[in-house]
């Protein structure tokens, strides 16, 4: 007996981080553990045109460009926020697109993001799994138009927030729930059990050019290899410039560590919470709360992620990154 693929819609802004999940989840689309239903952009990291461009071309760059490219509702409540070009380079790809193929999707005529949520979720009630790796304008946007369709899917696993620690929009809030904070408090209301992978354990998950070379090297002269030496190798640099690894070599795969809950959980440990947004606070705007006090958990909506074994995660991590590269 095999066991079912999980069937996946990934909500992205690429994206340094997004560009390593996407590649990573494209792994286990390779190795028969994933039918990826569809990929859905947002507006974030940069202007959703970008994230839509980087997505796509990402798809192509791994052979698997007939993957539905949805684009991303403009507007979220904080559209006034900076985006995070200067991080992650103009196009959100570490200026490197030029590295990447030509791809036909078209953001003119491309279907909007929650237009695919609410069909794809309806076509198969409770079957989906949601990774959610971006501001949760899309996710909310679908909620408003259809209440109630965020149940539908099979589970809802989001990266975002801070709880333990800093933020890094700001010195509270973390850039996925701030970015959009009123969306994320609509996606927060619709259902009972999401999964929260915030910064508290993204901050230990330092990806460094050391892996990177290890990885590429199962098929050094790959054009997915080449373009993994050069974004890491731009991310890193960004990284030390805005000391997000602590004066240490490497960046941070935020977004990635969504994958290691659903095929590697022994990494992380979890805390049940009632998980609430700050969408009133003068200096805390987007900033995630839970009650820290160990009450009885009435209403509690989430599962937290408070630890992780970065080592393995990291491992796992390369080595499907390595039978992605490989034959290519
Ligand atoms: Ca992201």
């Amino acid at each position: 007996m095999t066991t079912p693929k999980v069937k996946i819609i990934l909500d992205t802004d690429p994206g340094g981080d997004d560009a390593f999940a996407l590649l990573w989840l494209l792994s286990l689309v390779k190795q028969g553990l994933v039918n990826l239903i569809a990929v859905t952009t947002v507006d974030g990291n940069v202007h959703a045109k970008y994230t839509f461009v980087g997505a796509s071309k990402l798809l192509k760059l791994a052979g698997f460009d007939d993957v539905e490219v949805a684009k991303g509702i403009i507007g979220g409540s904080a559209s006034d926020i900076e985006d995070a070009g200067s991080l992650h380079g103009a196009d959100g790809m570490g200026n490197l697109t030029h590295m990447l193929p030509e791809c036909t999707n078209n953001y003119e005529t491309a279907r909007f993001a929650d237009e695919v949520l609410i069909e794809k979720l309806n076509a198969l009630p409770g079957e989906i799994t949601i990774i959610a790796i971006a501001p949760l304008t899309n996710l909310a946007a679908a909620e408003i138009k259809s209440p109630g369709i965020l149940k539908k899917a099979k589970q809802i696993i989001i990266m975002g927030g801070a709880f333990l620690t800093h933020g890094n929009l700001t010195p509270e809030a973390e850039f996925n729930i701030a970015y959009d904070a009123i969306a994320a408090k609509i996606v927060f209301q619709s259902r009972d059990d999401l999964i929260v992978l915030p910064l508290d354990v993204t901050r230990k998950l330092i990806f460094t050019n050391l892996i990177a070379q290890n990885i590429i090297k199962v098929n050094i002269n790959s054009a997915i290899s080449r373009f993994i030496r050069s974004l890491c190798e731009f991310m890193c640099q960004n990284a030390l410039s805005y000391r997000e690894t602590n004066g240490l070599e490497g960046f941070l795969v935020h977004d990635a560590v969504t994958l290691a809950y659903l095929f590697y959980p022994e990494t992380l440990s979890f805390r049940r919470a009632l998980v609430k947004i700050e969408t009133a606070g003068e200096w805390t705007m987007g900033k995630t709360l839970f009650d820290n006090r160990h009450k009885t958990k009435v209403g509690a909506n989430a599962w937290v992620a408070m630890d992780v074994d970065p080592v393995n995660l990291l491992a796992a991590m390369s080595e499907d990154l390595k039978i992605l590269i490989q034959n290519t």
